[in-house]
């Protein structure tokens, strides 16, 4: 059978992880690979064997050739780029952060839509292991309905020294990371309508802020908390580990270090490991992270395949963007924000 062609745009520290889950499935074939930075260029299209290479994404679009495009670059690139793929009708894969702002968000969503063709927002921390653990434990019904929930992650780990972008941006942890956190809030515990939020800068050596609390009232009754760190010392280090407590009217759901879950319910206590498994290309810690990818592109080759949305589309991650968006607004000016105000 024929194999689907990929291009993927921007080949920097994180793109290499989706290079290797594109190499990895066995009906795909990257074709063309572009980045502004001919060293990168370079670097990655003699690590996976690509022979087309481009600094110019006009270029590589106008050449065509490809069924879909993955869009690796960083946040300040992706509207145009998405907007660049759908004026040639070329599927698109963006990564997170979705835009800078939610009106950016709206505009790739449309420019999609109007061309009638699939947005898939590289939401990938919901694809986890531990986190579908988490989402089977909820279904199965074992701690019966979740009326509270909290998602965490808190570390002091370096991400710096491999993304220093991450240090000069005015945003740095909602946009960056607890956008993967909100967004498991909403895998796990439904759509939120409010949004309350606080946030501190600990590390006078960024920009942005590194510790942010939030709030959210979900449309079920739910109520969880949010809460991110970089700026958090522990003994043992759990990058890039996210935590989750869940209690149910019939019992208890705890997600702790080492992806260690422990289900309370009516008929016993049940503890269990629910590690992510450790690909060949992949390095520790990041491998939970470097499994989610696989995942998630595997996940995009089906459903494009099906012609069905993704469950990570445009669509749906504008309900995380604007609780990124709200976050902010919160913390800015003290007051709960209105989810739908937004959308
Ligand atoms: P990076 O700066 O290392 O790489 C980005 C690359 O894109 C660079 O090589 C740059 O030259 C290239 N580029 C930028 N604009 C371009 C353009 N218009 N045309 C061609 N090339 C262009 O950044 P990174 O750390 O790899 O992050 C990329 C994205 O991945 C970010 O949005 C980041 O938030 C995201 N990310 C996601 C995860 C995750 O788990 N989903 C993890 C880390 C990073
Ligand atoms: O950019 C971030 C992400 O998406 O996952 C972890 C990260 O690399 C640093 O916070």
């Amino acid at each position: 059978m024929a194999k689907t062609k990929g291009a993927l745009i921007g080949c920097g520290f994180f793109a290499v992880n989706q290079m290797h889950g594109w190499q990895d499935l066995d009906g795909v074939e990257i074709v063309a690979i572009c980045d502004r930075d001919p060293e990168r260029l370079h670097l990655v299209g003699d690590q996976f064997g690509v022979d087309r290479r481009y600094r110019s994404a006009d270029e590589m679009f106008d050449d065509g050739g490809f069924d879909f495009v993955d869009i690796a670059t960083t946040v300040g690139s992706h509207r145009a780029l998405v907007e660049l793929a759908a004026s040639h009708a070329v599927p698109v894969i963006c990564q997170k952060p979705f835009a800078p702002a939610l009106a950016d968000a709206k505009a790739m969503v449309a420019a999609a839509e109007k061309a009638g063709i699939a947005l898939m927002i590289h939401e990938n921390f919901r694809w986890q292991t531990p986190i579908l653990a988490v989402r089977a434990v909820l279904d199965s019904g074992v701690i019966g309905e979740p009326f509270w929930g909290r998602v965490s992650f808190r570390s002091g780990f370096d991400v710096f020294s491999g993304q220093p972008y991450l240090a000069r941006g005015k945003r740095f942890i909602i946009e960056d990371l607890g956008i993967h956190s909100l967004d498991i809030a909403r895998f796990l515990f439904g759509d939120a309508s409010r949004m309350t939020a606080r946030t501190r800068r600990i590390n006078p050596d960024i920009a942005g802020e590194d510790v942010a609390t939030m709030l959210l009232d979900h449309d079920n009754g739910i109520t969880s908390i949010v809460d991110v760190s970089y700026a958090t010392k522990l003994p043992e280090e759990p990058f890039p580990e996210t935590f989750v407590e869940i209690d149910g009217s019939r019992g208890t759901l705890r997600l702790g270090k080492d992806y260690k879950l422990t289900v309370h319910g009516p008929d016993g206590t049940t503890r269990s490991v629910v590690a992510p498994n450790l690909l060949p290309w992949a390095s520790r810690p990041w491998h939970n992270i470097q499994e989610s990818v696989a995942l998630i592109q595997k996940h995009w080759v089906e459903r494009l395949a099906e012609g069905r949305e993704p469950d990570t589309s445009g669509r749906d991650n504008l309900k995380t963007f604007a609780l990124v968006e709200a976050a902010y607004r919160s913390a800015e000016y003290g007051e709960t924000i209105a989810i739908a105000d937004l959308l």
